[in-house]
């Protein structure tokens, strides 16, 4: 697991739907309703599938899936009648969605003046993280708005790295789903994953949950990956 790495932590990127929230469940919601116009019962491995993927990406595998061949116009509807219902599930987060470990952990990271950014495929991030109270804490937020390519491309966290002025590999990234580790394996960081073994594998290290996620933690895994 030896990256071409500067042993320096200078950021840490955060992905948002399934690490700072569990929105992931509403997108999952969200996404089932829909399939169901297709008559596709949408199951959590294919929930898995679409994690970190956007928008437009998601409803187009859910209609392969499905075996449709909706219209461009269908797909799109269906997106917008999807995003209607996800911001409807989003409309009553407040700051105590903030998932467990996290605040803690970004003010760890601010105490040692390492970089906090927020790279997420969401183009609801900024709706999300306003409605958390966070919109102030990250020195740069890169979402679905800014990027062309969706993970698994590592567009969304190479230019958060940009935006901060750190090399990628002085980057640790903390995400939920196999795209997105893939994304930062991409971008030459280091990648943590929070969830299931058996779906995060790839990481350089996984934990269940942010709880016990700490700078010296990410330090330490620095260290073991350039030694
Ligand atoms: P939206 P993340 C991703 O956010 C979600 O994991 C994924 O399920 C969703 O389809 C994607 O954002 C696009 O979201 O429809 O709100 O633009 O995990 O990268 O923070
Ligand atoms: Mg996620």
């Amino acid at each position: 697991m030896r990256l071409d790495t500067n042993p320096n932590i200078e950021a840490v990127i955060f992905d948002l739907d399934g690490v700072i929230v569990d929105t992931a469940q509403y997108h999952y919601e969200a996404w089932k309703t829909l399939a169901l116009e297709w008559n596709y019962s949408l199951k959590s491995s294919d929930n898995e599938a679409l994690k970190g993927v956007s928008r437009k990406d998601s409803v187009s595998k859910i209609a392969a899936w499905a075996g449709v061949q909706p219209s461009a116009q269908e797909l799109e509807n269906i997106a917008s009648r999807k995003n209607t219902l996800y911001l409807e599930l989003c409309a009553e987060l407040t700051p105590d969605d903030v998932l467990a470990g996290i605040e803690n952990l970004i003010n760890e990271l601010k105490v040692n003046n390492i970089k906090v950014a927020l790279g997420s495929a969401s183009k609801n991030a900024r709706f999300v993280i306003e409605k958390l109270k966070l919109n102030n804490t990250f020195d740069v937020v890169v979402d679905g708005n800014d990027v062309l390519h969706s993970k698994p491309n590592p567009e969304v966290f190479l230019k958060a790295a940009e935006r901060m002025n750190v090399q990628p590999q002085s980057c640790c990234v903390i995400e939920d789903a196999p795209a997105g580790i893939q994304a930062a394996l991409k971008a030459q960081m280091i990648a943590v994953g929070l969830g299931k073994t058996s779906e995060l594998s790839q990481a350089h290290l996984i934990l269940p949950n942010a709880t016990n996620l700490t700078l010296s933690k990410m330090k330490q895994l620095y260290q073991q990956i350039l030694s």
